[in-house]
């Protein structure tokens, strides 16, 4: 204690070095001291102080309090926080297991369309009606013929009449629907369940072609493409560079992901080609022109993931179509297609990571859908998995896209047509376990691409 008076005075030299008034002296080591300590400490203000050192001390204590509080306050929150995370990710994990789930059943749908393939009919499937209905020319429009290819998955309509009830062979059996327009403007409202048409005409439709190989030769297995089996595949070269890929949509449009073309300064520069195989054969002074160049405006260019990854390009000149130049057909509206469903991405991007820019045949290799539950799941892409993405792949790695497919296609059969799916957007690495490929999910930009195309 006098050790600790000292000190107080050392500290302020101009005190004195007085005992507490009223208080007798006596030799230390005596009884004093006991006096000393009850004299000394007082509990005032909720603080216990020495009169002398009183303030000090008792800052001391409370800032040793507060911290201390603090301390436990914050241990506290990082275990709350902690077990909460926890949690979440236990919860995550008993509904998502990185394992393969069967195959989900896809949505019945309130109204389906087809056209007979035979004598091109118009036939309806609405919902309550199980059988397939042909359409009742009457109330017939062109923007409703344009509003069904749209709903199929192709980009126009190209030709459409009434045809005589008379002129076709129909059974006795046979139902039909009528068209009301005033019922509402969605596909969906518009129809109703008739015996006869009024008129004695029903609808013949056709829409723009897409999504069919003119093939010469069958290919079974390998990894190399022949001219003709992807005819939709566009190769984009910016100046004398490969770049990335693309898909035709029609003569005069081509989607490919915005982060392939965010960037670019001179349109000019790009050359796109279309019905090549192999990436030698190239003479790049002959390859189409981009006239415009449309991204989605949500775009957001992010190193490792991107989100709204597509891109429109309008070429200068429309293409003539041959059996190595076609378009592709889009997923029709509201269709679904499965985890497992059996789809094909080609590209000439690299066949070994981290090496350029890969092969100069193209390549295709067949990926299966990834559900986009498991894709997001803690052991995949944790959560990182838009709506406006899908995941294709192998959960234990092998065959993917890489580095230079970017933009490509991602195609899957759909009762003999073949559809864009997806557009080849980013992934961790290539062919990793866990790692499946990402793509741009075309479906979530159905209205968007016919709002730009179709405003032409
Ligand atoms: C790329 O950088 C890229 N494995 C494309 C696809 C994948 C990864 C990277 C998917 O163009």
């Amino acid at each position: 204690m006098n050790l600790g008076d000292q000190h107080d005075l050392e500290e302020h030299p101009g005190e004195e070095a007085s005992p507490v008034p009223g208080v007798p002296v006596e030799e230390p080591g005596g009884p004093m001291e006991r006096v000393e300590f009850q004299e000394e400490f007082n509990f005032h203000d909720g603080c216990w102080t020495f009169p002398r050192r009183g303030r000090r001390v008792c800052i001391l204590f409370m800032t040793i309090g507060l911290m201390a509080g603090i301390g436990v306050g914050i241990w506290l929150l990082v275990l709350l926080f902690r077990t909460n995370a926890l949690l979440k990710i236990l919860q995550q994990e008993s509904i998502v297991s990185c394992t393969e789930k069967p195959l989900t059943p896809t949505e019945s749908k309130s109204v389906s369309f087809r056209i007979n393939t035979r004598d091109f009919l118009l036939e309806v499937q609405v919902k309550a009606w199980p059988g397939w209905l042909l359409v009742c020319h009457e109330g017939w429009s062109p923007a409703l013929g344009t509003q069904i290819c749209e709903h199929l998955g192709h980009l126009r309509l190209s030709y459409h009449k009434g045809v005589n009830l008379t002129d076709i062979k129909v059974s006795n059996s046979q139902e039909f629907a009528q068209l009301l327009p005033r019922l509402g403007s969605h596909l969906e409202e518009i129809w109703q369940h008739r015996n006869s048409c009024a008129l004695g005409q029903v609808v013949s439709l056709k829409c723009s072609e897409c999504g069919v190989q003119h093939l010469n030769s069958r290919v079974l297995g390998g990894t190399s493409a022949v001219p003709g089996r992807w005819p939709w595949q566009v190769s984009m070269f910016k100046g004398p560079q490969y770049s990335c890929g693309g898909s035709l949509l029609a003569p005069s449009w081509v989607v490919t992901a915005a982060h392939c073309v965010y960037r670019l300064s001179h349109m000019s520069r790009w050359r796109l080609f279309v019905g090549i195989v192999n990436r030698s054969d190239i003479v790049l002074h002959m390859g189409a022109v981009v006239e415009k160049i449309v991204l989605h405006p949500s775009f957001r260019n992010h190193r490792q993931r991107h989100d709204y990854d597509i891109a429109l390009l309008k070429l200068q000149t429309p293409l003539n179509f041959s059996n190595t130049v076609r378009a592709v057909c889009l997923p029709e509206m509201q269709q679904d297609f499965p985890q497992g469903s059996k789809c094909w991405v080609s590209g000439w991007g690299s066949t070994v990571p981290h090496r350029g820019y890969g092969s100069d045949t193209l390549q295709n290799a067949l990926v299966p859908l990834i559900s986009s539950q498991l894709c997001n799941s803690s052991c995949m892409y944790k959560g990182m998995i838009t709506p406006q993405m899908l995941c294709a792949g192998y959960l234990d790695g092998r065959t993917d896209a890489c580095q230079g497919d970017s933009g490509g296609p991602l195609v899957c059969l759909d009762r003999g047509i073949w559809r864009l799916v997806g557009v080849v957007s980013w992934g961790w690495d290539c062919g990793k376990r866990h790692r499946p490929g990402v793509y741009t999910k075309v479906a979530a930009f159905l209205d968007w691409i016919h709002h730009q195309i179709g405003g032409e």
